[in-house]
Order: structure tokens, then sequence, then C-alpha cells
């Protein structure tokens, strides 16, 4: 670990504004406890052990009473930052919690910035930059699978996968170094077989962790689905439905949605963003024209696409020309074909195949639809919840890096080039995979990561 390095302390409430049983302040950096205990009245803090609680009251500079709190120490190293930190448990009110706050802002303290803690612990070396990341996903986490992701990274799996990596790259590094002080003796690159093996692992192994990027991304941000079909082919009834609650309207008349609508539905603890989209036609009204260019426009960016036939209508041309326009995509964009008004089905049999055949209005085959939905939302992608995914776009991004570095080591390799070459490659990939945990960053990705952060935490 890092030294620990104590700066000016800061403070914030770290509990959500509102109305509750308690609240809690955080004070952190310098002298946190000395500084909250000017306020305190009650046991004299400076004289406390780490991990105790005391009882008392904070008191403001005309020694007035503001609350009675509970107030919990944490010496240095052993915090959530590292730093000296004192979390004062106040009652839950705003106007109170706001008070004592500005009681402790008083003493001179600083007011904290979004993520600050989470910055001073990473900075001290608490947590390496994929776990602090992990940390805002926690919090952000709107599915039980996107919670299981962020653990696994909070937990340091990914660092760990990062860590081998880099072992990997060093192991690699020594053998062309090995052969670098020989070079002038004309030695042959002894180790040339040994060396390329362990490359074509490692670009294996590269590979295989950035293939879960895809699930992660999912499972992190929820599958977008958007629902389409003609007007009056029962989307909205179906976003109702799903979500169980009348979220959108739903009439008789074709061209009731104008607007893209937009529902959170989880399912088997995955987050589904659903995208009620205005029945596709040709059309003069311009609001409705205008709706119909955003239903193409969600269609675009959609992870699977819900398209809705009303079986009580022959198909139309268009119908066909759309749904076989959809299959044809299919690959990039997974597709579900859904025939609605089961209930009251035209007779006569279809030539097209439906995935199935759902009455909203009688609840028929809707558990099934739910269960296709997520079959076909994780289809080709593999996902258990031990397994380690990578769920950020930064990471990827490094990860991707990495591998072209290696591969350019491997080309020099295999082309005969000499260790000065592949060195080069081998430390600009290092250097790749220290972003991800942290050893090797830049201010301006700090401040992005950081500013997700909600303040307080
Ligand atoms: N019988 C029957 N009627 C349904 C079913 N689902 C929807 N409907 C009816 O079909 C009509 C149109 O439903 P909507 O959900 O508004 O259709 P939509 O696709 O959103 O239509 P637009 O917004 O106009 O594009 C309404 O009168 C619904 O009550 C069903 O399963 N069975
Ligand atoms: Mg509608």
């Amino acid at each position: 670990m890092t030294d620990i390095t104590q700066k000016k302390p800061i403070a914030a409430i770290a509990t959500p504004v509102g109305e509750g049983g308690i609240a809690v302040i955080r004070v952190s950096g310098l002298e946190a406890i000395a500084t909250v205990n000017e306020a305190f009245k009650g046991k004299d803090l400076t004289k406390q052990d780490s991990h105790t609680v005391h009882f008392g009251k904070i008191m403001n500079k005309q020694n007035l009473p503001v609350d009675e709190v509970l107030v919990t120490l944490f010496h240095s190293p052993k915090s959530y930052t590292g730093e000296e930190t004192v979390e004062i448990s106040c009652h839950g009110g705003v106007l109170v919690t706001q008070s004592v706050l500005e009681t402790i802002l008083a003493l001179g303290v600083r007011s904290a910035e979004p993520g600050e803690f989470t910055q001073r612990a990473f900075l001290n070396g608490k947590l390496d930059l994929d776990q602090a990341e992990a940390v805002a996903d926690l919090i952000h986490a709107k599915s039980s699978k996107a919670v299981d992701a962020a653990h696994q990274q909070l937990e340091g799996r990914l660092g760990e996968h990062i860590k081998k990596f880099r072992q990997q790259i060093i192991d690699a590094t020594a053998m062309v170094e090995l052969e670098l002080d020989f070079i002038e003796e004309d030695v042959e690159f002894a180790n040339k077989e040994q060396l390329q093996k362990l490359l074509e692992d490692l670009d294996t192994e590269i590979a295989e962790l950035l293939e879960t990027y895809e699930t992660g991304r999912l499972v992190k941000d929820g599958v977008k689905t958007v629902l389409i079909g003609r007007p009056n082919a029962g989307k909205s009834t179906l976003l109702n439905t799903l979500v169980g609650s009348d979220r959108a309207i739903v009439t008789e008349i074709a061209g009731t949605t104008r607007d893209t609508i937009d529902a959170d539905w989880s399912y088997d603890g995955l987050l589904f963003k659903l995208i009620d989209t205005a029945g596709l036609r040709e059309t003069q009204d311009v609001v409705e024209a205008e709706g119909v260019k955003r239903s193409q426009k969600a269609f675009e960016q959609a992870d699977l696409v819900i398209y809705l036939k009303d079986l009580s209508q022959s198909f139309t041309d268009q119908e066909r020309k759309e749904i076989a326009d959809f299959q044809s995509r299919a690959k990039e964009t997974p597709f579900i074909l859904i025939g609605t008004k089961a209930d009251i089905e035209l007779e006569g049999g279809w030539r097209t195949e439906f995935d199935l055949k759902i009455s909203a209005l009688e609840g028929e085959k809707i558990k099934d639809l739910k269960k296709l939905l997520k079959d076909r939302a994780l289809e080709n992608k593999h996902y258990d919840a031990s397994s380690l995914l990578v769920t950020s776009t930064r990471h990827r991004d490094a990860l991707q890096k990495t591998k072209e570095h290696v591969d350019s080591a491997l080309r020099a390799l295999s082309q005969g080039m000499t260790g000065d070459f592949l060195s080069i490659d081998l430390r600009a990939a290092l250097k790749e995979l220290g972003t991800i945990t942290g050893e090797i960053t830049n201010e301006d990705v700090l401040d992005s990561i950081f500013s997700r952060f909600c303040i307080g935490k």
C-alpha cells in the first residue's frame, strides 16, 4: 500500500437528502477528530480508540446545541479514505442535517466534491481505480445482475486479471532483455518459441476478457428494447403489461403514440429499458411523422427489437417488407417477432413463423414472452453469475489497446525483429494495463471518473 497522505479535512452529508430516521455526515482528513471535537460536547474524542462510537451533542459557535448525535471514529489508516475520519450520525431532518454540516464547515473544514472521499481512498492506495469505479457502479446499479457485476469488480476480480497480464508481460520483457544483453555476442534468440507461446497465451486471455464486454454493458446499462410495429399493433398495451402500470396511453385509434416512451422493467435480475414507439406508417400529420422518425432512430440504438404484428389483421406488403428488413439485420440487432391479439386471431394459417403469439388483454403467453426476452438478449453471450464481466468502456478501450501492442510484439517476433522493437511494444502494453488499475493515470481521467459519484461518497 502507498503511504497515507492526510489532506486538509473535507465534510459532506453521506446519506440522501430528505427526511429519514438518521443522516450521516462524513468528515475526513488531517486532524478530523480534533476538529470535530471542538464542536462536540461529550467525551474528549481525541482520547478515544479507533472504531468506537460516542454519544454527545454538536454545539455551534454560540455554544447552543445543534443536535444530539453519535460519532464514530476511525483512526488513519483504518478508514475508507485511509485518513482520519469521523462519521456523525444525527437526526435525519433536512434542516438539522444541514445545520450540523454547517457547524462542522465553520470549523475550517471544506465541503467535499462529488466522489472526493473515494478519490482520497484511491490516492491512498485503499482501492485500485477499477475498484473505485465499481463503487460508483454499485451506487448506480438498477438491477441485481448489475449489483453482482459491480461486486465482482469491487472485490478486485478485474484487478487480479490485470495483475496476471502484467506479470506475463514482465516475464516476456525479461526474456527479451536477456537477448538484448547478449546481442553483441550474436547469441541466437534462445527462447523465441517460449516467448511466442507466452505472448500468444496472453493475447488469447485478453481477447476472452474483452468478449465479456458485450454482456457486461447490457448487464450494467440495461437492454435497450424497442417495441416496433404498425399503428394499433398493441405496442403500448404490451409496454403497460410488462411494467405493470398504465405508463403509455392506449386507445383503439391508430396513431395514438406520438413520441417514444421509455420505461424501466426488470426481469430475473436483468434490466430492460423498454422503448414504446409511434406506429410505423406514412403520414401527412407532421407530429406523427416526427414520431415515426424517432421510432426509426430508437431502432438504430436498440439492443433488442420486438416487432408486433396484430393477428386480427392480415399482412400488408409494407409489414412483410419491414419484417424482412429487421430479419436481415438480426445478426447485429436481435429481433423477436410477436403476434398480438391472439384472442381475436384471424382464421386460417400464417405463412410467417412467429416467435410467440400473445394476448396482452387476456395475459396469454406473457410469461413465455418475458423469458424469451431474457434469453434472446443474452443469446450467444456467455453469462453466469460468477463470471467476471468487463462493464466499462474505459476498461474495454484499454484492454483493446493492450491487445494491439501484444499483437504488434508478436508480429515483430515473427518477422525476426530485434529485441528493442519488442520492448517498445511490451512497455506500451504495460502502460495501457496500468491505466485500468490506476498505476498510470492523469487528472482528466480521474476527474471524469470521480465526477460520476454523488457528494459524500
Ligand atoms: N383484443 C385485443 N385487443 C388488444 C390487445 N392488445 C391491444 N389491444 C387493443 O388494440 C388497440 C391498440 O392498442 P395500443 O396498445 O394502443 O396499440 P399501439 O401499437 O401502441 O398503437 P399506436 O400507438 O397507435 O401505434 C387498443 O384498443 C387495445 O385495447 C389484445 O391482446 N387483444
Ligand atoms: Mg401506442
